[in-house]
């Protein structure tokens, strides 16, 4: 670029100009194009300012990860204070380092009392690559080394590697990337999406005995000897903020139970307060073998994450001599800072309690008011996240068609508006920073509303 024409550029348009080298995931290349990206130079809070001074009101806690909000003091000055100590060193061959070794206590004290110990990642996507290494190594320890297959869901998320989208249900995925064998996958625990297949009003509670009940069906179709885990979050995050029926949970536990098979709780979006517990295995008492986790641990300030595992996997894996896994990331002590820094903060401010018995009720009333929009045919919700199902019409259960678009042409009202609601096929999401008051919350619904009025104006 010669140095008149960058002088002639906005900002906007100089960042705009540079990120053309930029692949950016999940993003039609040709759109970005035409439209280049919107850049974000700075947040504080609940709010983040664009290269053009708008001041956005942030709903998905960046990607389901900032969950202590933009510009905490306590996260800079940890990651500030370890990189001029020790910026890195690794966690191979004997070697820790302070940060990976309190991290790794401060997982066991605050997790449910069946987990001690956490095997450290970058990121979600490698947490479950490495659930998968770690099920498929229990079960050779075990001496059943048949038993290969994880079971997941349709419409599930676990992350963009290979194998975490073969875990994931993602049709569009795995059309692009393909599926790695010894991964199946059953329906979803999705009441609205089956009320809207049907036309008609089903019975929740036991919807949600049948929907388990495909699990059993699986099992009892693979063989047992075959079967190795079930793969699931608590509550479908990425696919929609999906809630299941109170009867799922129970049943799935008892299912699992009675084939002697693995349970892993992605943990990834639930874990650190989201679901108004620290983890959503205690929103709904899983009692799991392996919790990947992400996102929270850190706020997102730096890219950290982990499999937890329960004690009684951990005492075969440690029986099995040297565990053949590890990155060259796994306990960064920079990113373990951070995190003992997020952890320490989220206990001091006692954030899961106010979420849990001030602001999420207040939130989930909101989330409920803007279901008497006319848009609107189901507003679901736990904790600090829910969504809000678009639909052509309310009382019928009847969908917008997909080539309408409906959802991305709500979120595009919510950007112009300087909204972040996200858009998951006609489910407008939303997982804001677990610090978001009430006032902030009333914003929201204002905000939100407006923007309904407008997608309503547009497709009706
Ligand atoms: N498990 C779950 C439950 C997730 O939500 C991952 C694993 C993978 O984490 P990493 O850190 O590898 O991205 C996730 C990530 C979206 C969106 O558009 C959701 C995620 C990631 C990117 C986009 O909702 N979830």
């Amino acid at each position: 670029m010669s140095q008149a024409t960058a002088a002639d550029m906005s900002k906007t348009e100089k960042w705009q100009s540079l990120d053309a080298h930029h692949v950016h995931p999940f993003t039609n290349p040709a759109e970005l194009k035409q439209k280049p990206a919107r850049i974000i130079e700075s947040a504080d809070g609940v709010y983040l300012t664009d290269s053009d001074g708008n001041r956005i009101l942030d709903m998905m806690a960046g990607l389901w990860c900032v969950n202590m909000g933009y510009g905490q003091p306590d996260l800079i000055e940890a990651a500030h204070t370890q990189i001029q100590q020790l910026p890195y060193y690794n966690a191979f061959f004997k070697t820790s380092t302070p940060p990976a070794a309190e991290l790794s206590a401060m997982l066991a004290e605050i997790s449910p009392e069946n987990f001690h110990r956490t095997f450290f990642c970058s990121s979600g996507s490698e947490a479950n690559d490495t659930v998968l290494r770690l099920v498929w190594r229990y079960w050779d320890l075990m001496g059943k080394p048949d038993k290969r297959v994880v079971i997941s869901r349709k419409n599930a998320y676990h992350g963009s590697t290979i194998a975490a989208s073969s875990l994931g249900g993602m049709d569009y995925m795995h059309k692009q990337g393909g599926i790695i064998p010894d991964v199946v996958h059953v329906d979803e625990p999705n009441w609205f999406a089956k009320r809207c297949e049907l036309g008609r009003d089903i019975d929740r509670d036991e919807f949600g005995r049948e929907a388990a009940q495909a699990i059993a069906n699986k099992i009892e179709q693979l063989g047992v000897d075959r079967v190795a885990a079930f793969i699931a979050e608590p509550i479908q995050g990425a696919g929609g903020v999906i809630v299941p029926p109170d009867t799922y949970w129970p049943e799935v536990k008892r299912i699992c139970d009675h084939y002697g098979i693995l349970l892993v709780a992605d943990e990834v979006i639930c874990g650190f307060g989201r679901t108004g517990e620290w983890f959503g295995t205690n929103y709904y008492d899983l009692k799991p073998d392996l919790m990947p986790i992400a996102k929270g641990l850190s706020s997102g300030y730096l890219p950290i994450g982990g499999v937890m595992v329960a004690d009684r996997v951990m005492e075969t894996i440690a029986a099995g001599g040297d565990l053949a896994h590890g990155y060259t990331y796994s306990g960064h002590p920079v990113c373990a800072a951070v995190a003992i820094a997020n952890l320490k903060l989220m206990q001091r401010t006692n954030i899961v309690d106010t979420v849990r018995e001030s602001t999420a009720p207040y939130f989930q009333q909101k989330l409920r008011e803007l279901g008497e929009h006319p848009l609107v045919g189901e507003a679901r919700g736990v904790g600090m996240f829910g969504a809000l199902e678009l639909v052509k019409d309310k009382h019928n259960y009847v969908r917008f068609h997909k080539d309408v678009k409906a959802g991305d042409r709500c979120r595009d009202f919510c950007i112009e508006n300087n909204l972040v609601m996200r858009a998951v096929g006609d489910a407008m999401v939303v997982s804001p920073p677990l610090i978001v008051t009430r006032e902030q919350i009333d914003e929201f619904g204002e905000l939100a509303w407006k923007c309904l009025d407008l997608a309503h104006d547009a497709l009706t």
